[in-house]
Formats: C-alpha cells, structure tokens, sequence
C-alpha cells in the first residue's frame, strides 16, 4: 500500500450476480437489529444473494462493532464512510481525551465504548477498516453498471475519474486526494437537488463553499457520467424516504437517529423497504413501497432569488 493510501484497493468491479439478487442498505450507524429485521422481512439468502452498503456502518447505534464486523461475511460489500475514516483516525491518534472521556468526530458512548482507542478488538477493527474501498462497481443482471460510493460525487467528476483512482501516479496524487476526500464528505450534489437538511449544510457550508460562491457552482444535479445509476448515503434525508435525484440514488434516511428509519432497496426492481427505530416502534414493522421517490422536495430553506437559480440550474442540466 501506497504511504498516502488509506485504502488497500480504493476501487472494486464486481460482475454481475447470477445466482441471487443484490440488494443495498443505507447508512447503518450501528442499528444491526434494523438491518435484520429487514433482511428477514425480505428473505435474504446470504448464500446467494448479495448486501452492498453505501458506508457509515459504525456510530450512533448500539451495535457499531457488530454492524462494522458484517464486512467479514462473503455476502456484505461494504464502502467506506466518513464515520469509519474517522473511526481510522482515533486509532491513529486524531482524538483529545478529558476528564476520561475520549473524544473525537466520533460521537463515543464514553470510555467503554467497544470503538475507542485501545480496547480489546483494535487490531481486527483496524483489519476490517483498512478493507474497505471507496467505491463499488457492479453489474445488474440486466446490463447496467451500478457505483456505490459513501457521499456522492460532485458534477466535476466523472465515474471514470473514480475507477482511475486505483492507477493514478504521484504527480496525481493531489488530484485524487481531492476527489477521495469529496467520495467520502462530499454534499454538493444533496445539496443542489435540496435534500441536505439546513443543520448538514450550516454544518459544512462555510468549510466547502465560502459564503460568495454558496450556490454558483452546486445548483445543478447533474447525472453521473458514466453509469447508469449511482447509490450513496451521508446526507440525511428529511423526509425519511430515499430519493432519485437524475441517477443519483440517496439512500439515507437516518438511522441511528430515533426519528429515523433503515431503508433496503432492491437494486434490480427498484423495490424499498423501511423500518422505524425500536425506540419509537419496539415491533418495528416493515414496510414495503414498489418505486423509489423523485419528487425533489420542497425547497423551503432557500431564499426566493436562490429558488429561481436553482430552477434554470436544473433546466440547463436536464440537456446535458
Ligand atoms: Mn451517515
């Protein structure tokens, strides 16, 4: 592995699957009886079918350890997220510690959460986290080419951009750090079809888009060039369905959260299911829908002028 890697193969191809069918969950966060509740619900059979995760399997919920041990199983194709290239970071020693508490951009329970520093399966976490890759490339059975990746990727960047990351040279390496860290962080594209929640952007607004240029650039979703259809997680979605935005998939729809849900989606048939937190709903009933939204929702937290720009933004796109 490269000095500069974090990743042992930023990028995976994966035929397609001929025995089962593929299905692909939303940020996890811990909540591992969600997750199987839902398999249940859909009979998952892992010795044919497949589970593939847009990241962010750790954090938040009770069951971070369990939910980032899933990547062990032959059947689970998990990206890496933001929250597990944090989770990377405490162990190499990004984290402050006071008053016994350890502290990071982790959110830890406290001192004994199974995840901090230290305690007793590091070195197999560190083992399942440095496996991870960026980015998945898979083919359905009916011919089109699936990339699953944690946050999306901006309009710049194209997919072959993505499968180059694996070959690139020094001389690239800034560039393709660029993009790594976008795959993992990135909220323009959420936020130009008006899915990030005003906290997700007042969170990273000023860091990614100084004040002047807020909107000039993101205001369009444009497709993905490339593929037929991108899977990502990261931003939470308000309405707590996942959204098709062009062909980008948004998956997260905040679990981990009590509020939240836990969504599986069937990649071939477009079929979804959800389910409550057991907080709010302890018999966590199931719920199936047979086509995903993409109804861009109501962009209330934009200004009138910045409403307008949006919509000749997106006029222009569509022609691309
Ligand atoms: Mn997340």
């Amino acid at each position: 592995m490269a000095p500069h890697m974090l990743f042992e193969k930023p990028f995976i191809t994966l035929p397609p699957n001929s025995m089962g069918r593929d299905f692909c969950i939303g940020d996890l966060h811990g909540c591992l009886e969600m997750l199987n509740r839902l398999l249940f619900e859909v009979r998952f059979n892992p010795r044919q079918d497949r589970l593939f995760s847009v990241g962010d399997l750790v954090h938040r919920g009770p069951s971070s350890v369990e939910c980032l041990r899933l990547a062990e199983k032959p059947w689970f194709y998990a990206v890496m997220g933001n929250h597990e290239a944090m989770q990377m970071g405490a162990y190499r020693g990004a984290i402050s510690s006071e008053r016994g508490l350890v502290y990071s951009m982790c959110e830890y329970f406290g001192p004994n959460d199974p995840l901090r520093p230290g305690n007793n399966d590091q070195a197999r976490m560190e083992k399942i986290l440095s496996r991870l890759p960026l980015a998945f490339e898979i083919l359905l059975a009916d011919g089109r080419k699936v990339g699953i990746v944690h946050a999306g990727l901006p309009n710049e960047w194209t997919w072959a951009d993505v499968s180059d990351m694996h070959e690139h040279g020094s001389d690239l390496y800034e560039r393709y750090g660029r993009l790594q860290r976008r795959i993992l962080w990135d909220r323009s594209t959420t936020i130009a079809a008006g899915i990030a929640s005003i906290p997700d952007i007042e969170k990273d607004i000023h860091r990614l888009y100084p004040p002047a240029t807020r909107f000039e650039h993101e205001l369009a979703t444009c497709p993905v060039l490339g593929l037929d259809l991108l899977v990502s997680g990261h931003t939470t979605l308000a309405s707590r369905q996942p959204l098709l935005a062009r062909n980008r998939l948004h998956l997260d729809t905040g679990a981990g959260m009590e509020d939240g849900r836990l969504t599986l989606v069937e990649l071939l048939s477009g079929y979804y299911w959800q389910v409550p937190d057991p907080r709010r709903e302890p018999d966590m009933p199931v719920t199936e829908y047979a086509s995903i939204p993409t109804t861009l929702p109501n962009l209330s937290w934009l200004s009138d002028s910045e409403r307008a720009v949006l919509q000749v933004a997106n006029e222009k796109s569509r022609d691309h």
